[in-house]
């Protein structure tokens, strides 16, 4: 029988990597397109790599970009593959405010050059299509909770830019048949997560500064509410998408809302912290050795120009049709982001004891 072939945009991503391995663990052939980059950027899926001089890999990586409509048709010719599950983005709302247009062409057209890929080939009724979108498309939210059928009001380049993708995988579906699907997730989460999104800011500051490794955590608006889940129950989910008879689209998420202050609160509590919530501009850093408490401080460099204040998922029709049902509950999911960020902090703080400085780059 003939293993069926799977070809991951964004293989390098957080959902890439949970999605990889889900789908070698299931006997697929897994292909990834990663970008060129200066600097090694595998370093979430090197766990999975097979010498390239090894005869029948079933992990395998192509370079390519989705500004580039020319390597696309090529791999995916070269490919033909079954499933297309396409989770390469710009995916950070606030740098789209930045890169508007890069982020336009890479979310928004570099969908539309997938599905143009897939019929330019002739494999409409052979390839099957994901589309990662997401709740961020409700941005101003109409209705509260919000389902597939909630009305669409995005606030950033980003969420824009996922708006036309979102109606290009409809319109394709519809104009020339093609099975895809639009999964519309909700923020999700984990050890893997990039180190500029607030959850893995908030772990990763919190366990330096456990270990003294930095003073203070910088945030931006603590008032918005965002439903939470964890990535690897999510992309289980959009395996499950391409697997029914019907394409559609669905909401995923878990129907919990916490806010970004009470996301610190939880993660300081895990490490035996505390939080002194401050204005900008404070004096005090670190740990107050008085009170044991962290210091939080607001940075208005992080609030957005328009900001999405609050969002939750009634993810009803996945849990009916799909038979999905989230696993990995809030408390779970800050626990183990608190434990792998304290473990890496540790390692930095041995390396800093044994006299090597630390460089700390992230913001
Ligand atoms: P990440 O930012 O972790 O990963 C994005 C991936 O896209 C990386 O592999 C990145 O490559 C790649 N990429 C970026 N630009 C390009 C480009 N021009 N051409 C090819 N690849 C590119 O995102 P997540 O894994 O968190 O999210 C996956 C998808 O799901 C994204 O589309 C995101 O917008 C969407 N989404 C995410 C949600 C979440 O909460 N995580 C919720 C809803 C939707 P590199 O490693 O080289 O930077
Ligand atoms: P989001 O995630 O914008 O929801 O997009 P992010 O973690 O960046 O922000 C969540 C909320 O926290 C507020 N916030 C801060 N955010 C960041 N990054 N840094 C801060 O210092 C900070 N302080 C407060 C934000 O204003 C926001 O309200 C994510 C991405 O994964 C998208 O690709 C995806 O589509 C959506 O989730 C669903």
């Amino acid at each position: 029988m003939t293993r069926k072939r799977a070809l991951i945009t964004g293989v390098t991503g957080q959902d890439g990597a949970y999605l990889a391995e889900f789908l070698l663990d299931k006997g697929y052939e897994v292909h990834g397109i990663k970008r060129r980059a200066s600097l090694f950027n595998t370093d979430r899926i090197d766990h999975l790599y097979e010498d390239p001089h090894v005869d029948d890999r079933r992990f395998i990586l192509h370079y390519g970009d989705l500004t580039d409509s020319t390597n696309l048709i090529r791999i995916v010719q070269q490919i033909q593959p079954h499933e297309i599950y396409n989770l390469g983005a710009q995916s950070h709302v606030q740098v789209s405010f930045d890169s508007p247009e890069y982020t336009a062409n890479t979310d928004g057209l570099g969908t539309l050059r997938i599905l143009e890929a897939i019929r330019i080939l002739g494999l409409e009724q052979q390839t099957r299509f994901y589309q990662a979108s997401t709740s961020e498309l409700y941005g101003l939210v109409q209705e509260i909770p919000q389902t597939e059928t909630t009305p669409f009001y995005p606030r950033s380049p980003y969420a824009v830019a996922k708006l036309y993708a979102y109606w290009i995988t409809v319109n394709y579906r519809e104009a020339y048949g093609i099975y895809a699907c639009n999964g519309i997730l909700f923020n999700h989460e984990s050890p893997l997560r990039g180190e500029t999104f607030v959850t893995r800011k908030i772990t990763r500051a919190l366990a330096r500064i456990k270990l003294g490794l930095q003073d203070c955590l910088y945030l931006g608006n603590l008032d918005a509410k965002r439903d939470w889940g964890h990535a690897r129950d999510y992309v289980e989910m959009q395996w499950l998408m391409l697997q029914q008879e019907q394409p559609d689209d669905y909401v995923i998420a878990t129907g919990v809302q916490f806010s970004v202050r009470q996301f610190v609160e939880i993660a300081a509590a895990e490490v035996g912290l505390t939080i002194a919530w401050s204005g900008s501009g404070v004096e005090e850093k670190g740990i107050n050795p008085a009170t044991g408490q962290a210091i939080v401080a607001i940075d208005p460099r992080y609030f957005r120009p328009t900001e999405v204040e609050t969002l939750l998922g009634d993810p009803s029709k996945a849990k009916r049709q799909l038979g999905w049902e989230p696993r990995i509950s809030f408390e779970q999911l800050v626990s183990e982001m608190m434990r792998e960020d304290l473990h890496l902090a540790e390692r930095d703080a041995l390396i800093k004891q044994a006299g090597y400085k630390a460089f700390d780059y992230f913001e």
